[in-house]
């Protein structure tokens, strides 16, 4: 991690833990909002207008966070707006490297090698992991946000005077809704195989992995009246978050997470679900199975021989 700019110590995936073993996830640090004219969002400062060419998304495929991020990019049809790179999957004794993997690139608006060496363009003093995703602004040649909640929500609705740029997200009647059910998925789900996969006791894990079941098995049950996703026909953000996490399920969080009471392939419900936004305009391409199995296998600290299982090889 970053402390005061210089980058310490190898990467470790605990980012802390409580008294009982269990992962903490830490809180993100730049929380500016692009927005239609510039004017401050929720939280953080202004001057971040929408514009064309002027943002970039920084991403790992192996990320759920990130692919939040480049999902929304395509579903609110913000790719020839906003400009993309991919960094490789495998994270190195310096966190995300760009280059070298197929399917990830080099940094072409600073040339850096890490990622961390845009965090700390961005704010030379930084403290602080250097996550993704990054949404950069290369103008003001700063972060304008690392917080994927955040960017989902300002790519929804900041680009809308560009023209007619796919569903709305997170329509005002269902607001309230989504964000007690993304509450939900995030805590019990999202985050939670993260708390079972990293968990040092075995209450800690047991919890995280009752937690993940319970979750998955309501999901099951909610879907089984045969809508098209969470809330009916329409598609929102909750349904985003979703499916990030059951699109690495079978591949990484059975396996090297250990939550292996059920696959994915044995959820009908959920698996035909996550087949059907896969198979959304544009969404297989924010999809790579090779790279969410290398970056998964990579972490030393759960697999420490580095063997990449050769399945699943399809969702
Ligand atoms: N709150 C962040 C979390 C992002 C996050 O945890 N990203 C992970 C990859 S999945 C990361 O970059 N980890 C690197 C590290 O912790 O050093 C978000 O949702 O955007």
């Amino acid at each position: 991690m970053l402390v005061n700019g210089v980058w310490k110590e190898n990467w470790q995936p605990v980012q802390a833990q409580d008294a009982q073993g269990r992962f903490i996830r830490q809180t993100s640090t730049f929380r500016n909002w692009i927005t239609a004219d510039g004017s401050p969002g929720v939280t953080g400062t202004g001057g971040f207008r929408a514009e064309k060419d002027r943002y970039h998304l920084y991403v790992a495929y192996i990320c759920p966070w990130a692919s939040r991020t480049l999902m929304v990019r395509q579903l609110k049809q913000l790719t020839d707006l906003i400009g993309v790179t991919v960094v490789n999957p495998q994270l190195t004794d310096q966190g995300w490297r760009f280059g070298g993997y197929p399917g990830a690139g080099s940094d072409p608006l600073n040339g850096a090698a890490y990622v961390h060496e845009l965090y700390t363009l961005a704010d030379p003093a930084i403290s602080g992991r250097a996550t993704v995703p990054v949404l950069w602004d290369k103008e003001t040649r700063t972060i304008v946000n690392n917080e994927s909640a955040d960017i989902v929500r300002m790519l929804n609705s900041a680009f809308a005077g560009f023209g007619d740029r796919g569903p709305d997200l997170y329509p005002a009647d269902l607001a309230e809704q989504i964000d007690d059910l993304n509450e939900q998925i995030y805590s019990n789900l999202n985050n939670a195989v993260y708390q079972a996969g990293f968990a040092t006791t075995q209450q800690a894990y047991d919890e995280a992995f009752d937690r993940v079941f319970a979750t998955l098995d309501a999901l099951e049950d909610r879907l089984a009246d045969g809508r098209r996703f969470l809330f009916g026909e329409r598609l929102t953000e909750t349904d985003v978050r979703l499916f990030v996490t059951l699109v690495r399920f079978d591949a990484a969080y059975q396996g090297l997470f250990k939550c292996n009471r059920t696959t994915l392939r044995e959820m009908p419900n959920l698996h035909a679900y996550t087949r059907r936004i896969l198979s959304l305009e544009g969404i297989a391409e924010t999809v790579n199975l090779n790279h969410i199995k290398a970056g998964y296998y990579s972490i030393k600290a759960l697999n420490p021989n580095g063997i990449v299982p050769a399945g699943p090889q399809e969702i």
